[in-house]
C-alpha cells in the first residue's frame, strides 16, 4: 500500500524505562528501534506527520505499587521518561504526553490529550501505530483510534509487548484485528 497525505505515523512510548535497564522494561523493547526509524525515514519523505507518544507520570502516581501494579516508571522530567536514544525522531515530531494524572491510569493515547483534535485539524484518516507495549498503550491507542473512526494499522515489526501472563500480547493483537486494525510490516507499504 502506498502511504497518502491522509496517513500520519504514531510511535507509542519508546522510553527508557521501557527498555532493556530501565524501570519496567518490556522483553527485547528496544529491538523495534531499527523498524520504528526506517517508518520515520518513509513517513519523513512524504512529508507526513509523526507523532511520539509519552507516559508522563507523577511520582506518586496511581499506577504505581502499592496503589497499582507497576514499579514506579517513566516518572516526567527524569531520565527514564526520556525517549530511547536510538530512536531517531524528527525535529517536528509532535509529541503527546499521557497519564499525567496522579489519580487517573491512562493506556491510551487518546485519553485526556490532543492527540484526536490535532489528527483531525490535519485531515489525517489513517493511523500507524506501533511501538511499546503491544498488550497495554498500543493495545489501548489502537481501541480507541477505532473507536474515532480512523483506518488503523498495528506495526507488526515495530512494536513489543510485556506478555506478564504468556498469551497476553496474542491476545491483544487478537482483540485488535477483530475490532479492525489491520497488521502490516515495513514489506507492506512504500
Ligand atoms: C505502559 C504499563 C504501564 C505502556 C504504560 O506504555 O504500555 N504499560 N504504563
Ligand atoms: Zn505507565
Amino acid at each position: 500500500m502506498e502511504l497518502d497525505k491522509k496517513s500520519a505515523l504514531i510511535i507509542v512510548d519508546v522510553q527508557r524505562d521501557f527498555c532493556p535497564g530501565g524501570a519496567l522494561p518490556v522483553p527485547e523493547g528496544d529491538k523495534i528501534i531499527p523498524a520504528l526509524n526506517e517508518y520515520i525515514k518513509r513517513f519523513k519523505k512524504k512529508g507526513l506527520p509523526i507523532f511520539a507518544t509519552r507516559d508522563w507520570h507523577p511520582e506518586d502516581h496511581i499506577s504505581f505499587k502499592p496503589r497499582g501494579i507497576w514499579p514506579p516508571h517513566c516518572i516526567k522530567n527524569t531520565n527514564g521518561a526520556t525517549f530511547h536514544p536510538d530512536l531517531k525522531l524528527p525535529k517536528d515530531v509532535i509529541i503527546i504526553s499521557k497519564a499525567y494524572d496522579r489519580d487517573k491510569e491512562a493506556y491510551s493515547s487518546f485519553q485526556d490529550t490532543e492527540l484526536d483534535k490535532i489528527l483531525r485539524e490535519k485531515g489525517v484518516k489513517r493511523l500507524f501505530i506501533g511501538g511499546l507495549a503491544t498488550d497495554y498503550c498500543v493495545k489501548n491507542t489502537i481501541l480507541d483510534a477505532l473507536k474515532h473512526n480512523y483506518e488503523t494499522y498495528f506495526l507488526e515489526d515495530a512494536s513489543k509487548g510485556i506478555d506478564a501472563v504468556k498469551g497476553d500480547v496474542e491476545g491483544a493483537i487478537k482483540e485488535m484485528v477483530e475490532k479492525g486494525a489491520k497488521k502490516i510490516t515495513l514489506k507492506d507499504i512504500k
